[in-house]
């Protein structure tokens, strides 16, 4: 039994995300643990909330809420989102816990130990008219690197460099709108960065197996001149982790916080802690998973999340770790996604321009969500969602060739045979033919499985259930009642395991369709069929089953042009 750590991105507190930004993390992280768990393995799934840095505090003000209330009230609704997506977080944590607190400052305290921390005097941008600092998102303006007029103070979301607030032209303050801005000196603490280089590179080197577009963000943010600086990892704010050395005080660092980039990737960490305490655990059942030097040498780490994301995953939270110099597990394959689009344009949250995750739930079960997103990850290129697609994939790939399947044996079984598996007839040449087909796409579908191959592993199960299909077609039962009952029997029989078989492998995509399948089949056997022969054998003669409610429900014309128009974007 392997032992796999997975931790999806931790989306940010401020609002609910969209699907582009779903599926760029929290689902396919979430495909990945139900299947290793399918599979047997010992599996630790970690996501929390993003609660700290100007993100919050912004969205905070808006909602005209104190921060800490905004925020236990937005974590709350995140994961109530997050269940109604079926996302199987072993726990969904916050970066504002103590555990988190603690687990920071003693990075810093560690860094600072090491030598890697240096204080530096700098100018940073001060608002006259809001009389205050003005880090991150507080400014935005021209990036330098590409032009884009609304370039943040951290980072361009259209070339996605990472940026300085004083890197930024014609800067303005999104508190205010005011450009009557200066620069005043301030003192902050950088991570030493460029000091790790070597190390970085070495280990960046050793990650063979990756997937391109995460090796070519990192190796690009490595080697680019100004790829590696030294990071500010202190801002001038109120809501966040006080700057602290260990639990030592920090002389000249009052008042001040950690930059929210140096403490949310911290918080896979504490968030596994956090796990052990709202479980009645030991520090040493979390140190398991984390500490090579406690029992993680032998756990695989994966990581999900956004291209956006990378930079602070192969290069910042690697130097936080290296820089320590203790035996944290650090991971293993990080997987990254391009982005989603939108019906002919991007998803956009300031102008609601898109399908936001509450909205989806609140139109369609998650299954049909999860079996578009799944199928069309955004994995060897930027992909779109149109409602034409996710129409045709719902009603083709999930009513047309699963469900129907479903209904079809269910319903003939029952009229003809009974609410009983029937016990006639032998499997014949037909039936081992299925077999093989079967057990060689099991293998490729496991295989794409372990790989992180979403959209190729998406295809595969289709081409799975197609398989029954197919099998009743040729096969079919209906004539052979009248002339050979006993051969009807044996392909109701083969039939009804299918399902089953059908739910077990279905299970990581589309979780309560699974769920329903294996009910209807009246067993709760999930064990993975490894052994296909055996696994179509499991529900035995005479074991009962119910024909299940429809599985899908098909996307009407008039639904699709509704739901079109609704999403658009308006908002602000
Ligand atoms: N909250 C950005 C995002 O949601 C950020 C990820 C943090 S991962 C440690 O895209
Ligand atoms: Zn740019």
């Amino acid at each position: 039994m392997a032992r796999i750590l997975i931790t999806s991105a931790i989306p940010y507190i401020n609002g609910i995300k969209h699907l582009g930004n779903l599926v760029g993390s929290q689902l396919p992280a979430d495909l990945f643990a139900r299947y290793k768990r399918g599979r047997g393995d010992e599996v630790m799934f970690i996501c929390a909330t993003d609660e700290h840095g100007t993100p919050a505090e912004l969205a905070a003000a808006k909602a005209g809420k104190p921060v800490a209330e905004y925020c236990a009230e937005m974590h709350d609704v995140q994961a109530e989102i997050a269940k109604g997506f079926r996302l199987s977080f072993d726990h969904f944590g916050r970066s504002s816990s103590q555990r988190n607190h603690k687990l920071t400052q003693a990075f810093a305290g560690k860094l600072a130990e090491n030598g890697l921390i240096r204080e530096v005097s700098e100018k940073m941008i001060y608002s006259i008219d809001d009389g205050r600092f003005l880090p991150d998102r507080y400014v935005e303006g021209t990036c330098p690197n590409c032009g884009y007029d609304s370039a943040r103070g951290d980072q361009c979301d259209n070339c996605t460099k990472q940026l300085d607030p004083t890197d930024l032209i014609n800067p303005r303050s999104t508190i205010s709108g005011s450009t009557n801005l200066e620069e005043r000196e301030t003192k902050h603490l950088y991570l030493m960065q460029r000091s790790l280089k070597d190390k970085l590179e070495a280990w960046i080197d050793s990650k063979t197996d990756w997937p391109v577009l995460t090796t070519s963000i990192a190796k690009k943010w490595l080697h680019d001149g100004d790829g590696l600086q030294d990071r500010g990892i202190t801002r001038d704010l109120h809501w966040g982790i006080p700057v602290k050395k260990g639990d030592q005080p920090w002389p000249g660092m009052e008042g001040k916080v950690f930059y929210v980039w140096f403490d949310a990737p911290i918080e896979y960490i504490a968030g596994t802690a956090e796990w052990a305490d709202a479980n009645g655990k030991t520090d040493a059942d979390w140190e398991r998973w984390w500490r090579t030097d406690k029992g993680a040498a032998d756990v695989t780490y994966y990581q999900f999340m956004g291209k956006d994301n990378v930079p602070f995953h192969t290069l910042s939270f690697p130097a936080t770790i290296l820089g320590s110099g203790e035996p944290w597990k650090m991971v293993d394959y990080l997987k990254s996604f391009n982005y989603l689009n939108y019906d002919g344009g991007q998803f956009s949250t300031s102008r609601g321009r898109g399908v936001f995750m509450d909205q989806a739930l609140s139109i369609l079960p998650s299954d049909y969500w999860r079996w578009w997103l799944l199928s069309h990850a955004p994995e060897s290129s930027d992909a779109e969602f149109t409602w034409e697609n996710f129409q045709a994939s719902v009603n083709k790939d999930l009513a047309d060739v699963l469900g129907n399947f479903v209904s079809r044996v269910t319903k003939f079984a029952k009229s003809k045979l009974g609410e009983v598996v029937p016990a006639g007839g032998e499997y014949g040449r037909e039936e081992a033919a299925l077999i093989a087909d079967l057990g060689a796409r099991i293998r490729e579908y496991e295989a794409l499985m372990d790989a992180i191959e979403v959209r190729k592993a998406a295809a595969e199960l289709r081409a799975i259930w197609v398989i029954g299909n197919e099998y009743l077609q040729a096969a079919a039962p209906w004539s052979a009642i009248k002339t050979d009952p006993a051969r009807a029997e044996a392909m109701i029989r083969l039939s009804l395991n299918l399902i089953r078989v059908y739910a077990i492998l279905s299970r990581p995509f589309i979780p309560d369709a699974a769920q329903a399948m294996m009910e209807a089949m009246g067993s709760s056997d999930w064990t993975w069929p490894s052994d296909v022969p055996e696994a179509l054998r499991a529900l035995e003669p005479g074991h009962a089953f119910t024909v299940p409610e429809n599985l899908f429900r098909k996307i009407t014309d008039e639904e699709r042009a509704d739901w079109q128009q609704r999403f658009a974007g308006k908002r602000d």
